[in-house]
């Protein structure tokens, strides 16, 4: 195997180079207020391991015969993964991207690599060459952990190419049959040094998160030690978490949501039992849910609508699941009003993004409230601001863009100076392009993306309110709306729909029938489509999101 490390001793001092910390003044007072833990971020786990040994801490369901490991096994194996890697020449404060699907793999190596003390670049399962290349390049990375063949794709081809255009990446690492690569390493950890936690700054990147921006390449989001556990901990105080929660990764666990909202990490910060997926279709979960009592799950509004659809036919006794959180991009009324009534009164929606600003709707706030809004701020330390196109701040009630700042939302992307310019206040707010409305309880509700309108011969239309009145047609199951480059009109408005269960097979769904539908429900003339298209599904980004750039390029005339 060839050695990762180089002569080189300066990583530590090399990671903070492009991190963005917060101001002196601002980290006093959140330290004031004792919100940090300032433990490395695996503590939570050794502690669990202390406190809990025989609990069980994670259940692998990729196998036939499901693997448990209790808090005491999986810390055994986390260290011995971490003096594998520090075997293998990796240095604390060095960079490596990770890419791996949900398994106990995919735990023990990214708790060996915070161990270890090595900054993780959590990437997707979905995400391909392109994207990886350039998290690899803009985070200095110098190994690469992957699968080999996995859901009819080599990911030891993707390495081969990512070694071609990134030189930093010296190693590659594989979970399964490795090829030519090394396989994922253990070493005894009693014959290696790892670092303790007074070795490690815990206001340094612990982790790295990528944007889910669906425009450009991703970016990087430097999260530390101090800021992600406040993250995991205050998620699993606003879940109402505790150890006898059973919580279930059905959602890429790489992502922010199912990873610390309060995902993996803050079950783990209460000794609570993780059971893992890959695999979150209804027909696997909900039997999942039913074996193991899971209490709290995660998923985006596509997937909560598949679930719900298949609770009417699914045997499975999925009455355990507590807390269903819905978030990544906006819940329609409708659908949560329906989930809550499938599953009993079970959504939360979830509105955060990796930059930092989590919201929440609580555990008790009215029904009414939990379907119509999509949360608000978990701290009391979160400073929001609702802001019209000049900056300035808007009242309660009244559209406008996101702005935030506070002790776990960064002040700038990693290594990404002219990036940050454009996403970042003079006073360190970050620039959500989330347009929301704020009512006075404090709740936000999304109303759309800031740049997400379509200018029609001069006329602004925003996608998301033709978007939300096509949802309310009885044979529309899924709508998303962009503009299309039009000679005439400078951008038409185009719908594309998926057809709801209930429509009538054989009948076609036609754009006059939309656009009179549209028309009586009030919309404005020059908001109506131009262009109709039913499509089987509308296309999702690597955590399920529908991805406009990549509808748009396929609906865009040759
Ligand atoms: C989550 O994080 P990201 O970084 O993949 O995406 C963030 C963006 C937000 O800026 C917003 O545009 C959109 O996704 N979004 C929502 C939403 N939740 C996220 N838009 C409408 N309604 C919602 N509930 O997506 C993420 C991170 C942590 C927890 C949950 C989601």
């Amino acid at each position: 195997m060839s050695d990762v490390g180089t002569s080189d001793t300066t990583s530590e001092a090399d990671l903070q180079i492009g991190f963005r910390p917060h101001p002196d003044a601002i980290a006093a007072r959140y330290r004031d207020a004792s919100i940090f833990p300032d433990q490395p971020l695996w503590h939570p786990l050794e502690r669990a391991a202390a406190r809990h040994p025989d609990a069980p801490a994670v259940t692998d369901t990729a196998t036939t015969d499901h693997l448990t490991l209790s808090y005491a096994e999986l810390y055994a194996a986390v260290l011995r993964r971490a003096a594998g890697f520090v075997q293998a020449g990796l240095r604390p404060g060095q960079r490596v991207i990770l890419q791996q699907h949900n398994s106990a793999a995919f735990v023990i190596t990214l708790f060996g690599l915070l161990r270890a003390g090595v900054a993780p670049v959590m990437t997707l399962p979905a995400h391909r060459v392109s994207e990886i290349a350039h998290l690899a390049a803009g985070s200095a990375a110098v190994a690469y952990i992957t699968e080999d063949d996995r859901r009819g794709y080599d990911y030891r081809e993707l390495a081969a190419d990512l070694q071609r255009r990134v030189g930093t990446v010296a190693t590659v690492f594989v979970d399964g049959d490795p090829g030519v690569y090394a396989a994922l390493p253990d070493a005894d950890p009693e014959t290696t040094r790892l670092p303790s936690a007074e070795d490690t700054d815990p206001d340094a990147p612990a982790l790295f998160l990528i944007s889910g921006g669906t425009t450009g390449l991703p970016k990087l989001i430097a999260r530390t030690h101090n800021d992600y556990a406040y993250n995991a901990r205050r998620s699993a105080e606003v879940a109402e978490l505790t150890a006898a929660d059973t919580y279930l990764v059905a959602l890429p666990g790489a992502h922010n949501f199912p990873l610390c909202c309060p995902g993996m990490l803050g079950v783990m910060t209460v000794g609570g039992h993780t059971v893992v997926t890959d695999n979150p279709s209804p027909d696997n979960t909900f039997d999942l849910i039913e074996r193991y009592r899971v209490t709290v799950t995660a998923l985006v509004p596509a997937l909560a609508q598949v679930w719900c659809a298949a609770t009417e036919w699914e045997p499975a006794d999925i009455s355990s699941l507590r807390l269903l959180q819905v978030g990544g991009a906006k819940l329609a009324e409708p659908d949560a009003v329906a989930l809550d009534a499938a599953l009993g009164d079970v959504v939360q929606q979830v509105f955060g993004m990796a930059e930092g600003l989590i919201c929440y709707t609580r555990l008790d706030d009215p029904r009414e409230l939990v379907h119509a809004v999509q949360g608000a701020p978990m701290s009391e330390f979160d400073e929001v601001r609702v802001v019209d196109e000049n900056g300035d701040d808007v009242p309660d009630g009244t559209d406008g863009e996101l702005l935030v700042r506070g002790p776990y939302t960064i002040r700038g992307y990693y290594r990404a100076d002219e990036h940050n310019a454009r996403s970042f206040t003079p006073e360190g707010f970050y620039r959500s392009g989330d347009r929301v409305r704020r009512l006075p309880s404090g709740h936000l509700a999304v109303t759309g993306r800031i740049k997400d309108t379509i200018v029609r011969a001069g006329e602004n239309v925003a996608a998301d309110d033709v978007e939300e009145n096509l949802l309310a047609h009885e044979s529309i199951r899924a709508a998303a709306v962009v503009g299309l480059a039009d000679e005439s009109l400078g951008e038409k408005i185009c719908a594309a729909v998926v057809l709801s269960h209930d429509h009538p097979r054989g009948r076609e769904l036609t754009l006059p029938e939309v656009r009179t539908f549209l028309a009586e429900r009030g919309l404005a003339s020059f908001k109506l489509p131009d262009r109709l298209v039913v499509v089987p599904t509308l296309p999702v980004t690597a955590v399920g999101k529908i991805d406009k750039a990549v509808l748009v390029r396929s609906l865009q005339e040759p």
